[in-house]
């Protein structure tokens, strides 16, 4: 276990997860646990920064809980807890807050895309500042990679920056970690407008497949998915809705988007959809049967965040301590 690199990644329960979360992220946690020590977090305290109802949180924290553990991530090779358990994640966030800079963080795409759509006496200092915790979440555990869709590839920058900032100022204090992003890109788009990435927090619930969506609702939002007029299955960059549902299929079958092209040759658009459709039911039914099992078992969900926190919050306060000594805040102990 100590020689093994480590490995931190984390949601948002800000709703229920998507298959873009799945395809972009999870199945590829779930690949790195033998191999790695991974600490998997369900982000709670990012969930904040935009509204949220409280019973809402409460619910989608323990789904996305179960939801790792239902994708296949073993409660006995990783480290599985919720952010806020582990109160190191706010206490480092505020220190590492002194050392990033206001520009740095008014240049982050995530906040200008989520920023833009709000009004702007909505947009809270926490959504602003929503990257330093991100960053403490990371150099929290001495993180050697971090698996994350592209999207997140300028936060990872971010953390790099201000580890070697505080590095620098002081001494070695953090590990500077490293992107793990998967080589083949995987990014899933939205199924209505697919220039934009499939997010869970998308107003319109067709643009997006859930995991617990049951088998009538994925039907559906597939033979809803935007496509094009062309009517012929090709993997190019003008038909972007096509891509997309090529991208998904390729990442559920393994099979190469050129054997999906020639497959569908000659064959409409209707016929590929419903094809990927079942192909998506059939990859998503033991999962959703694990998730409703372990939603039934509350009292098993509890034990594993608890024993998790636990484990975390060692390391964490390694960390901390280091840093308010660094800074120098008087120890109490
Ligand atoms: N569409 C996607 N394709 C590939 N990867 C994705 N990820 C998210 N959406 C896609 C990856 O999932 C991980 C966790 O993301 P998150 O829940 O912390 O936040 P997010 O990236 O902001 O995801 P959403 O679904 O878009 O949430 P909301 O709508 O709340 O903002 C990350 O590794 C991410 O790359």
């Amino acid at each position: 276990m100590e020689d093994k690199k480590v490995i931190f990644s984390g949601m948002q329960p800000s709703g229920s997860l998507t298959l873009g979360n799945y395809l972009g992220a999870l199945k590829n946690w779930v690949n790195l646990q033998n191999e790695y020590d991974c600490y998997y977090c369900v982000v709670n305290m990012h969930a904040i920064t935009v509204p949220k109802e409280p019973k809402d949180l409460r619910k989608n924290t323990l789904e996305v809980l179960a939801n790792y553990i239902a994708a296949g991530l073993d409660p006995e090779l990783v480290t599985l807890f919720i952010q806020s358990h582990v109160a190191a994640h706010a206490e480092l966030s505020w220190v590492l807050n002194c050392f990033t800079y206001y520009g740095e963080l008014g240049r982050m795409t995530q906040f200008k895309d989520k920023s833009k759509k709000m009004e702007s006496n909505a947009i809270t200092a926490g959504l602003f500042t929503y990257p330093t915790l991100m960053v403490s979440d990371i150099l929290l555990y001495q993180t050697d990679l971090v698996p994350v869709g592209e999207d997140q590839r300028q936060h990872l920058e971010l953390t790099r920056d201000v580890a070697q900032r505080f590095n620098n100022r002081f001494s070695e204090t953090f590990k500077v970690p490293e992107p793990f992003i998967s080589k083949d890109g995987a990014k899933i788009m939205s199924l209505q407008d697919p220039t934009s990435k499939m997010s869970k927090s998308d107003a319109n619930e067709n643009s997006y497949i859930l995991l617990m969506d049951k088998p009538d609702a994925i039907r559906r939002k597939l033979k809803r998915a935007v496509t094009d007029s062309e009517g012929v299955v090709r993997y190019n960059d003008t038909q972007p809705g096509v891509k997309n549902l090529i991208n998904i299929y390729s990442k559920i079958t393994n099979k190469s988007s050129q054997e999906i092209v020639s497959e569908y040759e000659g064959k409409g658009y209707a016929k590929f959809k419903d094809d990927i459709a079942e192909i998506i039911i059939n990859e998503l039914s033991p999962i959703q049967d694990k998730i409703d099992y372990l939603l039934k078992n509350k009292d098993y969900l509890e034990k594993i965040y608890i024993s998790g926190a636990e484990k975390a919050e060692k390391v964490a306060r390694k960390t901390l301590r280091k840093v308010y000594k660094k800074v120098g805040f008087i120890p109490r102990f």
